[in-house]
């Protein structure tokens, strides 16, 4: 069995992309790695990649990861610029012994030194958004929290290893060195082969509260579907967060188990791409569930 589902409707031509190399026995990490791609390479995505929104100084700065869920081994970068595909500067450090996260200056640096695509990543539609929304926050209070999205995927090879990954350009607007939840293990992403694996996207700052991902990886271990990991890990941690921290923003998850079933849940509409051995590549709409 082959499978892959992916955060959001821009995944799906990586989605289309990868999984023509999986039914043709591609890995895993290859899979993931070139879906991501697709989507980071595209401009006219505004959370990701080239075309990503920048932060309140008009830089772009990314956070991406790459899990391996044979070996377990991972790496990430946070506040990563101008780098084209941030999601291999991840997977390249998940080789790495030791300083697997890098961030800032450092993870560029590593970019650099290792041979990848540098570009400005600015591109001029991002930053005659930038412009305007400046211009806007001279009369209003700064609202970082509009226009976010992190693609984030969980791929299926015909071997029965999987891999997870992460790539978002974060909250337009944020603060310089703000990282989220897409680059941490077991929040924005976490994968188990022999289980299965998960990705989150949302308010990082809420779903770091709760380290969804692995939740919904653990969960599954015990035995419950990719369904019913989703739905416990979201709607238990949405009531928890709402009754100790008073409220809650978008977190949505997607996730698939060893055999290709897979599963989400969200409390904002939400939209996905997903393709399985017995299923085609569709793009599906989800629905916030019990409050
Ligand atoms: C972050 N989780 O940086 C990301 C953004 C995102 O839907 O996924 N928004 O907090």
């Amino acid at each position: 069995m082959w499978g892959t589902i992916a955060t959001w409707r821009m995944a799906h031509d990586g989605v289309l992309k990868a999984s023509e190399a999986l039914q043709k026995n591609g890995t895993a990490g290859d899979a993931v790695e070139s879906l991501i791609n697709v989507v980071e390479a595209y401009p006219y995505y505004k959370s990701v990649g080239y075309g990503g929104l920048p932060n309140e100084e008009g830089v772009v700065e990314m956070d991406a990861a790459f899990m391996d869920g044979d070996t377990l081994a991972q790496g990430a970068v946070g506040g990563i610029h101008n780098v084209m595909h941030a999601v291999s500067v991840a997977r390249a450090l998940s080789h790495e012994t030791y300083n697997n996260f890098r961030v800032g200056d450092g993870a560029t640096k590593y970019a650099t030194l290792n041979g990848f695509e540098m570009t400005n990543m600015l591109t001029d539609r991002a930053k005659a958004r930038w412009q305007k929304r400046l211009k806007e926050l001279s009369n209003q209070s700064l609202n970082p929290y509009d226009g976010h999205d992190t693609v984030g995927a969980v791929t299926l090879a015909t071997s029965g290893s999987m891999a997870a990954a992460t790539s978002t350009s974060g909250l337009f607007m944020k603060k310089a060195g703000r990282v989220g939840d897409s680059p941490v293990s077991g929040s924005g992403f976490y994968v188990d082969s022999p289980i299965g694996g998960a990705a989150a996207t949302g308010l990082g700052e809420d779903i770091m509260k709760g380290c969804v991902s692995y939740e919904i990886v653990r969960l599954m271990g015990t035995g419950l579907s990719p369904q019913a990991a989703c739905d416990q890990a979201v709607y238990d941690f949405e009531a928890k967060l709402k009754r100790r921290y008073g409220r809650v923003r978008e977190i949505s998850v997607v996730a698939m188990n060893a055999q290709g079933q897979w599963g989400v849940a969200t409390n904002v509409e939400f939209t996905f791409s997903v393709a399985t051995e017995t299923e085609a590549a569709k793009i599906l709409i989800a629905h916030p569930g019990p409050d």
